[in-house]
């Protein structure tokens, strides 16, 4: 494998388990070159995706998502809520926008989406936060082609819905749905036209091989997901994986650089567990080619790093916050700057 920046990046959707393999071994520092030049490559890399989240229906989910302080079966103190009201998610929206977010996440603890009046409400709620300029994504458990074409239709730009890990892994730690599941949600996604946001979890207890093989679904996704948020494992209290120790912030910087190596033009979120690494271990992870983060200091249930401890490391590495992409008039991630950058 060329180590030089002279060949591009090829957009591949056919990566083998040797091939990833040999990437995610590299010596780290080796790794993160590759990894940087291909980002380089692809993307301006002084800015960042500044990325919003609202928790807007939380708690008493009946998945049994072993990582998930949300889920029924675990006492993790966290209150059940029903959906917010229309006018408060959008006021939130209207701040996060103020603090300089371009794209607002909103999440439901649900397992799947019911054809009811709280839809109703999500699609009026996506409506108003898509007219507000910014980039409207939401993750609300499992989709039917139908809810997804609906979603479309109200305006929503992309859907999150994570693959979290390998698929054996995976029933170790939901059994109340299948990988399938998963998958297909994702696809009906795409079909309705709606960018896909896909990634996954480490620190659960998974080996190197699952990291691998997580990142191969992804990555053989065609398209790409556009966004591809890597979380580290947020452990909290009352869930089977309390107690799990924190992914070590080199771990996350390789896993970040295979994910930009294996897919150019996503862009890669360094997600939840920024609370737990350093501002050195954040910027080695901006450098491996994360380029976006979630901003605020809470996630959905946990806490996340201030907004001026972000600014002031943004400061510090010269980066600035990216302007939405459906300011530039056209879909997904065409607008940044790219040479030699063949169709995902
Ligand atoms: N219920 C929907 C679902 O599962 O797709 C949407 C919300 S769910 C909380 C969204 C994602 O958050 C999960 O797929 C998982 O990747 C991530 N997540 C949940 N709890 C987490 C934790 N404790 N640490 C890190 N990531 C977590
Ligand atoms: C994603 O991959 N991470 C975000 C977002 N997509 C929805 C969620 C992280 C949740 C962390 C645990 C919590 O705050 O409840
Ligand atoms: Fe429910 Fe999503 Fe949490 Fe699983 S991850 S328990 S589906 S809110």
């Amino acid at each position: 494998m060329t180590m030089t920046n002279e060949i591009p990046a090829p957009i591949r959707h056919d990566w083998t388990k040797e091939e990833i393999a040999e990437i995610y071994n590299l010596p780290l520092l080796d790794l993160v070159f590759k990894a940087a030049s291909v980002h380089r490559e692809f993307h301006d890399t002084s800015e960042i995706q500044v990325c919003s989240l609202l928790s807007i229906k939380t708690g008493g989910c009946p998945e049994d998502c072993g990582y998930c302080p949300q889920s029924a079966h675990y006492e993790t103190g966290v209150k059940v809520e029903p959906l917010l009201a229309f006018d408060d998610v959008v006021e939130k929206a209207a701040a996060a926008k103020e603090a300089g977010a371009t794209r607002f996440c909103m999440g439901a603890a649900w397992r799947e989406v019911r054809d009811n009046r709280d839809f109703d409400r999500v699609l009026k709620i996506v409506g108003a936060v898509n007219d507000l300029g910014l980039e409207v994504c939401a993750t609300l458990g499992m989709l039917t082609e139908e809810q997804a074409r609906k979603l479309k239709e109200a305006g929503l730009y992309a859907y999150n819905h994570n693959v979290d890990t390998s698929e054996g892994y995976y029933k170790s730690i939901i059994t109340t749905r299948s990988y399938q599941d998963r998958l297909d949600t994702i696809k009906n996604t795409r079909k309705a036209d709606i960018t896909v946001c896909s990634g996954g979890i480490i620190g659960m207890g998974e080996s190197d091989d699952d990291r691998m093989e997580m990142l191969m679904t992804l990555a053989n996704l065609d398209p790409h997901p556009e966004s591809v948020p890597i979380n580290a494992l947020v452990p909290v209290e009352g869930t089977p994986l309390q107690g799990r120790p924190p992914v070590d912030g080199l771990e996350f910087a390789r896993m970040i650089a295979t994910a930009r190596i294996l897919m150019p033009k996503s862009m890669v979120r360094l997600s939840a567990g920024r609370l737990q690494l350093s501002r050195e271990a954040q910027a080695f992870c901006f450098l491996a080619g994360a380029n976006s983060i979630f901003a605020g200091d809470k996630l959905l249930t946990t806490p996340n790093p201030d907004v001026g401890d972000d600014r002031e490391l943004f400061a510090a590495l010269g980066l600035r916050p990216r302007k939405a992409f459906k300011e530039d008039g056209v879909p997904s991630y065409t607008g940044v700057p790219q040479q030699n950058a063949p169709d995902n």
